[in-house]
């Protein structure tokens, strides 16, 4: 039985973030040869995840000590994220990366002011809440709200190719004074509409990628933000900090921001010649 205070979500990709530090002393001292071999191979492991019509992987190079290299991967089940990680762990490559974070967590679509909507339906229709009938009838309103075209768009939609990204987990306040979850429905509904109206002034600059991560891992979501142009990040991050939502209700764990590149420049990433690029044709 639905809590009547939750509001419903839809979800989508499980994901999986890893942060490595990349010795890239250690692996300027191993030959070209076996460089490109181990590269090549690393590559092909990835190109095979990122063909996948059931998954996705992102590569981005970070800035400063909490990560060299973030990996984001996307599966259709939690097990396809399982066989993600050891695909990425048997590689030899792995022996020049060490592990600094990870996050695990699934694309979510919050629906504050669809779940108030499917209530008030299904009020009218007369329907006792919480009945065979009513819970039937809720689901079939939700299946509808997953077919909404704006909506199956965004939960399928493969790693944003865009060329800065900035990810971070954060939770909303379970304080003695200060607590989300005890505001009333309605209220939060308000706050999240107002929310979106400030994301929406970004509309075009940022793609948001939210996720829910609740009894996944140590925070309530994973927040990714790519853009074109890093300050994006700081312009929306700030803005938002004004906000409602965000002002008195949100906490926030650590930052990481880098620039995403194309799978065929992973051999770039590694030898550390050149910045890598995101090539728009090969990586979508
Ligand atoms: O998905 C939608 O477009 C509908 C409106 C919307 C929801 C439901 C929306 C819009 N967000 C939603 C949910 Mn968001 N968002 C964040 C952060 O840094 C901070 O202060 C907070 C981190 C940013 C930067 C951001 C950006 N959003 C959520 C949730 C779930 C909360 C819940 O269910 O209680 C979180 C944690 C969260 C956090 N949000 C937008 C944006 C942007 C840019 C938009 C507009 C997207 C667009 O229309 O292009």
């Amino acid at each position: 039985m639905r809590h009547p205070d939750v509001p419903e979500s839809l979800e989508s990709w499980w994901i999986l973030h890893r942060m490595f530090a990349f010795d890239r002393r250690a692996w300027g001292r191993v030959g070209a040869e076996a460089r490109g071999r181990i590269g090549r191979a690393a590559a092909a492991v990835l190109g095979r995840l990122k063909a996948r019509e059931d998954a996705d992987v992102g590569l981005a190079q970070m800035l400063g000590h909490k990560a060299g290299l973030m990996l984001t991967h996307y599966a259709k089940t939690f097990d396809g994220l399982v066989a993600a990680q050891t695909a990425v762990d048997r590689l030899e490559l792995a022996e020049y990366l060490r592990p600094k974070a990870s996050y695990v967590s699934i694309l979510e679509l919050g629906l504050y002011e669809a779940t108030a909507k499917i209530h008030a339906v299904l009020s009218e229709r007369g329907l006792k809440p919480h009945s065979p009938e009513w819970n039937a009838a809720f689901d079939e309103l939700l299946r509808e709200q997953a077919e909404q075209p704006r909506n199956a768009g965004r939960l399928w939609a493969r790693v944003p190719q865009r060329r800065y990204v900035c990810f971070y987990p954060m939770d909303k306040k379970r304080g003695e004074l200060v607590n989300w979850y005890a505001l009333p429905y309605e209220e939060r509904a308000k706050l999240m509409l107002d929310h979106g109206k400030i994301g929406r002034s970004f509309h075009g600059l940022v793609t948001q990628v939210i996720s829910g991560s609740a009894g996944l891992d140590d925070w309530e979501w994973g927040v990714d933000l790519y853009a074109d142009d890093a300050l994006t990040f700081k312009k929306l991050v700030y803005e938002m900090r004004f906000d409602e939502a965000s002002a008195r209700y949100a906490a926030f764990g650590p930052f990481v921001t880098g620039l995403q590149f194309s799978l065929d420049e992973l051999a770039t990433y590694l030898n550390g010649d050149h910045v890598p690029a995101l090539n728009a044709a090969a990586s979508a």
